[in-house]
């Protein structure tokens, strides 16, 4: 079938957020509601293993901070902490310190010029989705997404694959038409869980995880000047991922 649609996932794959935006922004928030919980970049790449805010700041209590006493109104006070994370969220991106990370840019502007169709598919809160892209690619860059499917639109996060079912869903593809693009491994088990082809680029939480059943893995996306590093699959002698690429790997030419 033919390649109609790019599906991308956010964070960690659009933008190295996770390290010097979600997790600064938790800390923030656990510092304001006067709590001394803080998550080192250590610890916050043991949490990742949680996706979702409210059910990671779960996970770091049950696992990593058993001495906390819950108050009784517990999943009242964990959405009042993420909410304030959301804020301090949104303020870090105001900021412009997150970039895109090399390629993707350049990706979506090919696609929009080429009239490819293009997805937002993430665990994360759809306020950080508006707060990333606008303060990177601009005002009106999401109607650019025809679905942004985000954060609690279906219960089953990542790894579950419902959130790409769902994006699918309403744009009315089968899984045989897109590609996905994903760089960790719980967006990989969703992907591949949605009978997706999939993309990765790795980054410094990532970088060994279980992407064997990858179509691709890159360091990078890379850019004209700026090759990217083939980890895994057949480049097809490209430096720098591009349509062209992706609809070869589409067609599983290595098959
Ligand atoms: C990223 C996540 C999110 C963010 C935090 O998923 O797991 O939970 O870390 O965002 P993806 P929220 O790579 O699929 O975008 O606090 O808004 O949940
Ligand atoms: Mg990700």
């Amino acid at each position: 079938m033919e390649l109609k649609a790019l599906l991308f996932d956010v964070d960690g794959t659009l933008a190295d957020t996770e390290k010097d935006g979600h997790r600064p922004a938790f800390n923030m928030a656990f510092e304001a509601a006067g709590l001394d919980w803080n998550w080192d970049e250590s610890l916050y790449g043991e949490l990742l293993a949680v996706t979702g805010g409210k059910e990671r700041i779960k996970y770091y209590l049950e696992n990593f901070n058993t001495q906390f006493v819950k108050p009784d109104n517990f999943d009242e006070f964990v959405k009042g902490l993420h909410a304030s994370k959301t804020e301090f969220y949104k303020q870090l991106m105001a900021e412009g310190k997150i970039p895109l990370r090399p390629g993707v840019e350049r990706l979506i502007n090919e696609a929009r010029q080429k009239e490819m169709r293009m997805a937002i598919v993430t665990t994360t809160t759809p306020a950080n989705v508006t707060a990333l892209l606008t303060n990177t690619l601009g005002a009106d860059s999401e109607s650019w997404f025809e679905v942004v499917a985000a954060g609690d639109i279906v219960p089953a996060k990542k790894p579950a694959p419902d959130i790409y079912f769902w994006a699918m869903e309403q744009m009315n593809l089968q899984p045989e038409e897109c590609m996905a693009f994903e760089d960790s491994s719980n967006g990989i088990q969703s992907s591949i869980a949605a009978n997706l082809k999939t993309i990765i680029t790795i980054n410094g939480y990532t970088k060994d995880d279980d992407f064997s059943q990858a179509d691709l893995v890159l360091d990078q996306m890379g850019e004209p000047g700026q090759a990217f590093q083939v980890l895994q699959g057949e480049g097809f002698g490209h430096h720098y991922l591009d349509l062209a690429l992706i609809a070869k790997i589409h067609k599983g030419f290595h098959q």
